[in-house]
């Protein structure tokens, strides 16, 4: 292991553990310490409201970021499902942990992995919920998982290989069954649990008692939701835009009980019944994965008369295309309603069984989300949004943490500024090597994340091995490899630092976007190739080699 690595190591558990900068003082926090890594899918930053106060409320996920630190400068290595959740299980990159794309990735569970090592150091281990890496989870004392992407309504779950169906809402159910695997664990050992939601997935199904919970809002239509892509090739050629591609079936649910409806401009709707958007719905007897007739007639109770409407309205143009950007944030929004109120029900089982005081709890996404900006739903790109996840973290004892003065700059997001926000850029390959930081454990040397305990405690790190010079990092490496694919969105790779954002769209496309996010937050204007960036590329150039030398990525079309 690099020295200077693990001295950090040492030094950021030790500060944790004996309860200096990070219990300000007070009585230290009983260890060994345990985690609560609590991971939504899809889960945009934009609709929390420790982050951004536009669309909604979440006091539950707010409140773990006020009693301990919210990042501002969150970003993961490759935004897409089972690639996001092997970089934090390994601390690696995507090409180096083997999971690149959703399409054809299995996970090679044989390796190195964060819950085997937390089990080698003493840890109970839990994986429960979403896993979406094809293969059996390994390393892990329990799991519990959703088959594939997961269904809103009476999931099937594999249950330490035992397949089963979970009569419920989702959210709920993944909650109950954390609980009930926290409810046997061994109390004298520490545990790291894993809870990975499937909400807020499309098609963004609400649990039945929040349908309509949002109806009396009117979301702001984002500045950027009519985007003409121009400078930006890559940017136009997806196909995840919410006016051409949102389904008003599929997505919106929109088919009434005749099973048919077409507007003039989506004509192909034509075909569509209800059943295609109702893949989880069915009537009769309970399907596993689809709603009982009771859950159904709920369902219908609400949107049938919307359905009425929508047909009645028979929208076009900028009419529809807002109209569905509506829809879409109040399903959406609908289905965080159920999260953040699980979220709270995590907080009140530690509560009440004596563990907040030495439990780590962590909130994040497996990437960021668009909520309509540049007009698009979906994730994948290199662009802020996606990039983005949210991450807050609560420290034992629930104190609001004292960042280190040396702050980076946020661009490319507007949040503010709160005392306890921690501004150096992490990114989901250091989750591992945290994780095993606040465990006490070493972090191998091959893990290329880094651990930011330390920013957690207060300390400004003198060296990462991912940095020339002094300091935490000042750069992100990204590599999206799902092409062709649905969403079409290029392969990409690129480099991030304070200001800049290099990317480069390969494969069928040979284009280059470079985005100066102190004059241009919204990635609107492309300025790769422009007279006088010459300097600023040649430098991002020299960063972007480096960080590909550094994590030996081989940049093929191959992986
Ligand atoms: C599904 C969705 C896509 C989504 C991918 C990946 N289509 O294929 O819209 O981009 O998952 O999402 S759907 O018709 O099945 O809803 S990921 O978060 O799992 O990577
Ligand atoms: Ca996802």
């Amino acid at each position: 292991m690099d020295a200077s690595k693990l001295f950090l190591t040492l030094t950021g558990a030790s500060a944790a553990l004996a309860g200096s900068s990070c219990s300000g003082g007070k009585k230290a926090p009983e260890r060994p310490l345990n985690v609560v890594y609590i991971m939504c899918d899809d889960h945009s930053y934009q609709t929390i409201s420790a982050y951004d106060q536009r669309y909604m409320e979440t006091p539950n996920i707010d409140r773990l970021a006020d009693e301990g630190a919210r990042f501002t400068n969150s970003f993961v290595a490759n935004s897409l499902s089972g690639p996001s959740r092997a970089c934090m299980l390994t601390g690696k990159h995507s090409h180096a942990n083997g999971f690149t794309n959703n399409e054809h990735g299995i996970f090679d569970g044989s390796q190195q992995t964060l819950p085997k090592l937390l089990g080698a150091g003493g840890y109970q281990t839990a994986m429960v919920g979403k896993w979406h890496l094809v293969s059996d989870p390994t390393g892990f004392d329990y799991w519990d998982i959703l088959t594939g992407q997961g269904d809103y309504y009476n999931p099937v779950f594999i249950r330490n290989g035992e397949r089963l169906v979970r009569h419920g809402y989702s959210t709920d159910i993944t909650t109950d069954v954390a609980f009930e695997w926290l409810d046997s664990r061994d109390p004298d050992k520490p545990f790291c649990l894993f809870l990975h939601y499937k909400a807020p997935h499309r098609s963004w199904m609400p649990d039945l008692q929040d349908l309509g919970v949002y109806d009396n809002v009117t979301y702001p239509l984002p500045e950027t939701f009519y985007d003409n892509y121009e400078s930006r090739v890559a940017a136009a050629a997806q196909e995840m835009s919410i006016i051409a591609d949102m389904n008003v079936i599929y997505d919106l649910k929109m088919a009434d009980r005749e099973g048919e409806i077409h507007t003039p401009e989506q004509p192909w709707l034509e075909n569509y019944g209800r059943d295609l958007y109702r893949r989880d719905l069915a009537p009769g007897e309970l399907v596993p994965g689809r709603m009982d007739a009771g859950q159904q007639a709920a369902w219908d109770a609400y949107y049938d008369p919307i359905i009425a409407e929508f047909k009645q309205a028979d929208l076009s143009g900028k009419e529809l295309y807002e109209w569905k950007y509506q829809r879409y944030m109040h399903d959406y929004c609908s289905v965080i309603h159920s999260v953040d109120r699980n979220v709270g029900r995590v907080y009140d089982y530690l509560r009440e069984h004596g563990l907040l005081d030495n439990t780590v709890v962590i909130y994040t996404s497996d990437q960021g989300f668009y909520m309509g900006e540049h007009g698009y739903f979906d994730k994948r790109f290199m662009y802020e949004e996606s990039f983005r996840p949210p991450l807050v973290v609560r420290m034992p004892g629930g104190k609001p943490v004292k960042a280190a003065k040396a702050r980076t700059r946020v661009l490319g997001a507007d949040f503010g500024h709160r005392p306890n926000d921690i501004d150096e850029f992490v990114q989901n390959i250091d989750y591992a090597p945290t994780i095993l930081d606040i465990a006490g454990l070493p972090v191998p040397a091959d893990i290329q994340g880094e651990s930011f305990l330390p920013l957690l405690c207060g300390e400004k790190p003198e060296k990462v091995q991912t940095t020339e010079g002094k300091g935490w990092r000042k750069s992100l490496y990204y590599h999206y490899y799902e092409y062709p694919a649905e969403h079409s969105v290029r392969r990409h790779y690129g480099v991030r630092t304070e200001r800049y954002s290099l990317m480069h769209f390969y494969n069928d496309l040979d284009e280059w976007e470079l985005f100066d996010l102190e004059k241009d937050p919204q990635q609107l204007h492309n300025v790769y190739g422009q007279p006088g960036m010459e300097a600023v590329t040649a430098e991002l150039m020299a960063e972007l080699t480096r960080l590909q030398a550094l994590y030996e990525d081989p940049i093929s079309t191959e992986i």
